[in-house]
């Protein structure tokens, strides 16, 4: 509603950087604009349409293919293609049944004619110079996989808010171990290498939504995986395929684009099948060699039947792809491997039997227990060799009495743990026991009671090993 009460062709102002305006490219190659939509509001799409062909440079804009991913709602039947036959480099194309947004950009690409093509969420909106900052990079090495500063426009208000994303708070997406894209921000090591902020950035992974690609780079490099059903995952996929195989992925930090995040996924899932845990698997299965059991441990190994993934695998081949490992060591080398694992899984509380858990991926909260769901995920811990409890990033804290979780830093001994032969989870620092009042992780003097025993599953060195072996008895 809230979208439909403003004009599709609103003005939005120029939030790029000083600076920005005034780059200049070297010729740059056209392209494709490829958005596929399920179910999208009408202003909303044509808003994000209006804002290409408003914002693009009439000669770098080959044409806007439209992919319809079997919408069933009717504004998007007939009024849809009675408002676009106006507009000249604009068609549409239909799914012929509910394929996911992997099938449906692919069918975009199999039309489209650009020398590039930019991939664009079906809500978004292009700010002012978007365009030219994510061709410039590809016009210098056709290797290279583009993507903009992702600005939010509200879900509510339709208001557009800059990202405090910026040259000097240079984004970079980066993954934690299940799997999933979130946002990071370039180590300060690296902010330092840089001469010139305005400069487009080494980013490990995108979010997947937002991105320019020669056409026949995509081609060669392998598309998309087609076995992807629904949503995600692919963003993951092609971020590790890129690096691996010889490409690159930048972020251009004067290019911004506006998105409408929401909070919950609108779409209808397969029933009884989890989409996204499958993507991500036949991503792991290709990718990661033997660093996919760090994956799998994330969910305690409960499997989903993922397909066939050896065309893929052939692909890998074919194009002499790095190991994952190359990855790791010269891609993302801040990111946490838990090699270093002395315990993992749930931890049990042995008087309540409930698990202690967090409920998001904040940096900073408490943490809190909830009935064992034996799934992994929010329940999941480590216990590594420097005494931390930690997953990803996050590391379990004795704050006075409370236990809450907090950005790991290996010397901060307020974040060291034993996990001793009787049980208790022994805070160092405050030399005190983690107990569990109403329900509530806290630290306590050490009594020997039920209430500060947690069982947690031990590891030894060797089992911990990145083997394949260890990996194929686990499963
Ligand atoms: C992010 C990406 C999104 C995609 C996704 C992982 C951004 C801003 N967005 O989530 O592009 O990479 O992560 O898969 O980076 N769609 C279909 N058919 C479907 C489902 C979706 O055509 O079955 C369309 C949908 O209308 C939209 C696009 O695919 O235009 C992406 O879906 P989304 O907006 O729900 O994904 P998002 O932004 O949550
Ligand atoms: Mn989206």
């Amino acid at each position: 509603m809230a979208s439909d009460r403003i004009s599709v062709h609103r003005t939005l102002a120029d939030y790029r950087e000083d600076g920005c305006a005034k780059i200049q490219y070297p010729e740059l190659p056209d392209t494709s604009v490829i958005i596929c939509f399920h179910n999208e509001a009408m202003s909303v799409l044509l808003r994000t349409v209006h804002s290409v062909l408003n914002r693009s440079p009439d000669k770098l804009l080959t044409e806007i293919i439209l992919v319809d991913d079997f919408s069933d709602q009717d504004h998007l039947k007939a009024p849809l293609e009675a408002y676009i036959a106006r507009l000249p480099k604009v068609r549409l194309v239909r799914t012929e049944k509910r394929e996911g947004l992997v099938r449906a950009r692919l069918l975009g690409y199999s039309l489209a004619k650009g020398t590039v093509l930019t991939f664009l969420d079906s809500h978004c909106e292009c700010s002012e110079g978007w365009l030219e900052p994510l061709l410039g990079p590809i016009a210098e090495d056709p290797q290279t996989v583009v993507a903009p500063i992702i600005d939010s426009i509200l879900d509510k208000s339709m208001a557009y808010l800059k990202s405090g994303r910026s040259a000097a708070h240079i984004p970079i997406g980066v993954f934690d171990w299940n799997l999933v894209f979130h946002w990071g921000y370039l180590p300060e090591k690296d902010k330092k290498l840089r001469k010139d902020p305005l400069e487009p950035v080494k980013t490990p992974t995108i979010a997947g939504g937002l991105f320019s690609i020669d056409r026949e780079y995509f081609t060669k490099i392998g598309t998309y995986d087609a076995g992807m059903d629904i949503w995600g995952g692919e963003n993951i996929e092609m971020s590790f395929r890129v690096w691996l195989c010889g490409g690159r992925l930048l972020i251009a930090p004067c290019s911004r684009v506006g998105h409408i995040f929401r909070k919950t996924s609108p779409y209808n899932s397969i029933p009884g099948k989890n989409v996204f845990q499958k993507n991500s698997m036949r991503a792991a299965e290709v990718w990661l060699d033997e660093y996919k059991q760090y994956y799998y441990e994330r969910f305690n190994y409960r499997l989903v039947d993922f397909g066939d993934v050896s065309e893929r695998l052939a692909l890998k081949k074919r194009l002499k792809c790095h190991p994952f490992e190359w990855y790791l060591n010269n891609i993302i080398p801040e990111l946490y491997v838990p090699r270093d694992t002395t315990a993992g899984g749930e931890i049990i509380n042995m008087k309540d039997g409930i698990c202690l858990e967090i409920t998001s991926r904040t940096v900073h909260g408490p943490v809190n227990t909830y009935t064992c769901h034996g799934q992994g995920g929010n329940q999941f811990w480590l216990l590594t060799t420097g005494h931390q409890i930690r997953r990803d990033d996050h590391c379990m804290r004795g704050n006075g009495n409370a236990v809450d979780v907090e950005p790991c830093a290996k010397n901060n001994t307020a974040q060291h743990w034993l996990y001793r032969e009787d049980d208790t989870l022994f805070h160092i620092q405050s030399e005190s026991c983690m107990d569990l009042q109403d329900r509530k992780p806290v630290l306590a003097k050490c009594s020997g009671n039920r209430s500060q025993k947690w069982m947690w599953k031990r590891r030894t060195q060797a089992a911990n090993s990145v083997k394949e072996s260890s990996f194929q008895q686990a499963i």
